[in-house]
């Protein structure tokens, strides 16, 4: 479907074809060589962090029974598993001892990026007075963002009965653009601590104020709550009762802080908790048909804006504050895997 068909009419407050009529990377693209050169000029120590979480971490299927922990198992040659195989087996003169695996994983279960393929939105986009299954810019569930039934996946690289396979919007076009700039963190653990608090406009505004943060067109903004470091202290074994009464989420239904995520011109919105806001959303007043994930809908719908998840922010935080700062160079390209929704990121924060 060409970008002339797929939408007449975009959501209001939308980006749709502000970046050209067939975009899939929204506000990445202002990851523009200047917004390097500023990232990299906030490496001033040369010290770098690491952003993941282990990978197997929060543990079991609690947080989200959808998704599993990693599963780790050999490769295998007619039935013989490749772990500590010694390649004389094949050859008496080889030395060698083999090992090489592969891993079953769900691939938002931690550390993550969520691309704009993750939630799309029930939306009117040709203008015919229904409602259809859309995505960012306009592109079509079962035509370009395809599961299991859909014809097309036959014809995908993937080609798997009961398969998925994101042919637009998949997280392969993030990694290619590779995901590097100015990151400025907000601690907003320091300010809230490890209680819950919906962080909405007001109270962000305040705390911005508070440490001097300040957030320009292009940056990649990161919030610190301390939920990760809680995940990471329950080895493997998350206690939902304290989880879901902890840290500092984004109030997704405060619409003043949704126009601030589109005035300011962040590229992304990252946190190291389970979704950036608070899941589920407070109950609006009314009954209209709603996002369950407000916040989601304006990002990864709406604007194209990335959003990044469980990520390990702990350390960073805590040297940038006892540095008095908030900026740095943030590297954080996702897997390139095609036809995926979302990917794995081990990204790097240089100070
Ligand atoms: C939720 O499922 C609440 O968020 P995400 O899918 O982005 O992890």
């Amino acid at each position: 479907m060409s970008s002339s068909t797929r939408w007449k009419q975009r959501p209001e407050g939308s980006t749709w074809g502000d970046f050209g009529p067939d975009d899939q990377l929204g506000r990445l693209n202002l990851l523009t060589p200047e917004k390097v050169k500023q990232g990299v000029a906030e490496v001033k120590e040369g010290l770098s962090f690491g952003l993941s979480l282990p990978l197997d971490y929060p543990g079991g299927a609690l947080l989200n029974p959808r998704r599993h922990p990693p599963r780790l198992k050999p490769t295998d040659l007619d039935g013989d598993p490749f772990m500590n195989m010694p390649l004389r087996r094949f050859d008496a003169r080889f030395t060698d001892v083999v090992c090489d695996d592969q891993v079953n994983i769900t691939l938002q279960y931690s550390t993550q990026w969520d691309t704009f393929a993750h939630v799309g939105s029930w939306f009117d986009a040709d203008g015919d007075g229904e409602p259809e299954k859309v995505y960012y810019n306009g592109y079509r569930a079962h035509e370009d963002v395809l599961g299991p039934g859909d014809l097309k996946l036959a014809s995908c690289p993937c080609g798997a009965e009961g398969g998925s396979y994101a042919m637009k919007l998949g997280v392969e076009t993030f990694a290619v653009k590779a995901i590097q700039g100015r990151g400025v963190l907000v601690n907003l653990q320091a300010h809230v601590g490890n209680a819950r608090e919906r962080v909405g406009y007001e109270r962000l505004m305040q705390i911005f104020e508070a440490d001097k943060v300040q957030v320009e067109k292009g940056d990649m903004l990161l919030f610190y709550t301390g939920f990760a470091d809680l995940i990471l202290g329950m080895d493997r074994q998350p206690d939902m009762t304290v989880l879901n009464a902890a840290c500092a989420a984004l109030d997704g239904r405060d619409e003043r802080l949704l126009q601030w995520i589109t005035d300011s011109g962040v590229a992304a919105l990252i946190a190291d908790n389970y979704a950036v806001e608070a899941y589920p959303a407070r109950k609006p007043a009314g009954d209209d048909p709603r996002a369950a994930l407000p916040l989601h809908e304006h990002c990864l719908f709406k604007l194209g804006v990335p959003l990044g998840e469980l990520w390990y922010l702990s350390e960073l935080a805590a040297w940038l504050r006892a540095h008095h700062r908030s900026r740095f160079l943030l590297t954080a390209p996702p897997l390139r895997l095609p036809g995926a929704v979302g990917s794995p990121v081990t990204a790097v924060a240089t100070v």
